[in-house]
């Protein structure tokens, strides 16, 4: 009867280890998945600008670094083309150029703000970059 007993206790202990192990198991495949699926969920796009100079550059990419939704930003001051990868889910395309329009930048076929563009320095309104 004791021997039983203890053979009962080892079958449940080994039951107990068996649900720890299946449990494990299942959270690892979750975040796993959960992994595959936010690397899926950025999009990465290139938005015309009418930015001018370096100082454009900081501007823009200051602001769209730190908002959120954004992954990352760079702006290639040569082609004033801005690349942006982002999360579609947190914040949209349409959110970024506007974004960029309230900084005082076209944004592809978005014009810029004429009064925030007005406020920007001479050098970093369109055809500031002249001198
Ligand atoms: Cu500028």
């Amino acid at each position: 009867m004791l021997v039983l007993g203890i053979q009962l206790n080892v079958n449940q202990k080994n039951k107990k280890m068996k649900n720890v192990l299946m449990i494990l198991f299942a959270l690892m495949f979750i975040q796993g998945v959960n992994a595959q699926e936010k690397k899926a969920k950025f999009e990465t796009v290139i938005i015309q600008t009418s930015a001018e100079c370096g100082d454009c550059k900081e501007r823009i990419e200051g602001l769209l670094n730190y908002t959120k939704g954004v992954k990352f930003s760079e702006l290639d001051v040569e082609s004033k083309r801005l690349t942006v990868k982002f999360q579609p889910a947190k914040i949209s395309l349409e959110a970024i150029k506007q974004k960029l329009v309230d900084l005082g930048y076209d944004a592809d076929e978005m014009k810029a703000n004429p009064e925030a563009q007005q406020k920007l320095p001479t050098c970093c309104q369109p055809g500031g970059m002249k001198h």
